[in-house]
């Protein structure tokens, strides 16, 4: 596989739409939430005026209420369903009326902390500043309107890690009467076993006729959802993005800034310890409906260690990756190997992402932990090397799986300095 420095760039090259990078060609037509945080830190290693636009034009989606939705409809695209006359919402700029996880405030620090033109960096994070703190303070107040320290998803497309077992149960109570015709288009493009089942479809666009009925209001939507979870991966990642937030509120904002963003700090960094599970040996989403864990062990539990609040868990969870490792020779599967969920060509039920790698390695210390640190590194590069910029890989056999010449596989081996010229 043709995996150099070069070829990498010429992924995010070749996605580039004008200022905003699709993940792939076809399947993923739009610009998206997460990607394009963790895309913008690949363009900064080799272009950072394209760095920057990547954000500013994700930032063109943002609600007046904060929020950033997952999708920004920049232009039509009849290669994916749900396309924006499904959403229905009232967004200039058509926009999805969910969120994915709040990587955004994160890229903006890394951005700036890595530019060379330091005016330029400076001006556009300044810039933006303000638009990642109205960002925060949505999650605060739509997702945890009781002040617990832990924000809910409602809707299993705004972990990110869509189709995961964790959420079978919880899912399993939406009923899966869409008012919407499913006009799927994702098994044209690649292989209908390594995508969801249309009974997920059916649920994840019963869920959108039911938000859009409601008129998104976020208030209401809280209040009649039939699924609501504490995902740990979403807690994790906006914890991550708030310290991220407070670093650049220490250049760019106020004193009373700093003071909200550090309570709130204080408030997720105990609640996202009651998610510890010393049983699964990884953090466990919460159900907020039933008010209890949810006992499937995945990836996203070890992202408290990205967060920085794993400090009395760090050895356990290297354990738990030792344990998984021993099952399958690629790291990390996106769930625990030992399940009777676990299947490892189905998206978020068992392959390799390297985000999520990437974010994993950068928790374990690599002083205390090095085996975990840098043994993810190496497999994820291993992985690239067999599978290329996959959108993700069989953890089983490495082969690359789901769209090809993806972008954040791209931008992360970029941003991660996993390839050679
Ligand atoms: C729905 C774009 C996105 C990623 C998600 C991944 C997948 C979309 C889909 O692709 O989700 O948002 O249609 O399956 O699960 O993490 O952001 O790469």
């Amino acid at each position: 596989m043709n995996v150099t420095i070069e070829a990498a760039r010429s992924v995010l090259r070749a996605n580039d739409r004008g200022g905003y990078t699709v993940p792939t060609a076809r399947l993923y037509p739009y610009q998206w939430n997460w990607d394009s945080a963790f895309v913008a830190m690949g363009w900064i290693t080799f272009d950072e005026p394209r760095a920057w636009r990547e954000l500013e034009r994700l930032l063109e989606g943002q609600w007046d209420d904060g929020m950033v939705p997952h999708i920004i409809f920049h232009a039509p695209a009849d290669t994916y369903f749900p396309g924006p006359d499904v959403w229905r919402t009232a967004h200039t700029i058509p926009t999805s009326g969910i969120t994915q996880p709040p990587v955004l405030a994160t890229a903006v620090r890394r951005c700036l902390d890595v530019a060379t033109d330091r005016a330029g960096a400076e001006a556009r994070a300044a810039a933006i500043y303000p638009r990642l703190l109205a960002s925060h303070r949505w999650w605060a107040a739509a997702r945890d309107p009781g002040g617990t320290g832990l924000v809910g998803m409602l809707h299993p497309w705004e972990s990110g890690m869509d189709n995961s077992p964790a959420w079978d149960v919880p899912f399993a109570r939406v009923p899966p009467t869409p008012t919407t015709p499913i006009r799927r288009k994702d098994t044209g493009h690649v292989g209908a076993d390594m995508r969801p089942t249309d009974d997920f479809y059916r649920r994840v666009i019963a869920l959108i006729d039911l938000y859009a009925a409601l008129g998104w209001d976020p208030a209401r939507m809280w209040a009649q959802t039939p699924f609501k979870v504490a995902d740990v991966g979403i807690n994790a990642i906006l914890h991550r993005a708030e310290r991220d937030l407070l670093a650049l509120a220490g250049r760019f904002g106020t004193e009373a800034e700093r003071a909200e963003i550090a309570d709130r700090l204080e408030l997720s960094r105990d609640a996202i310890a009651g998610l510890w599970s010393w049983d699964h040996g990884v953090y466990l989403p919460r159900d907020l409906t039933t008010g209890e864990l949810i006992p499937v062990a995945t990836s996203a539990g070890f992202l408290p260690l990205y967060a920085g609040v794993a400090e009395g868990t760090a050895a356990a969870l290297a354990q738990t990756l030792q344990r998984w490792r021993m099952v399958v020779p690629f790291g990390v599967p996106s769930t625990d190997p030992n399940h009777a969920g676990f299947e490892p060509k189905r998206y978020w039920r068992g392959p390799v992402w390297a985000i999520v790698n990437w974010m994993i390695a950068q928790g374990f210390d690599a002083e205390t932990e090095p085996k975990a640190a840098w043994g993810i590194r190496d497999d994820t590069a291993s992985l690239i090397r067999r599978g290329g910029f996959a959108e993700y890989f069989d953890p089983t056999t490495g082969e690359g799986l789901g769209g090809g010449s993806f972008t954040w596989t791209a931008a992360v081996a970029l941003a991660w300095g996993l390839l050679e010229d």
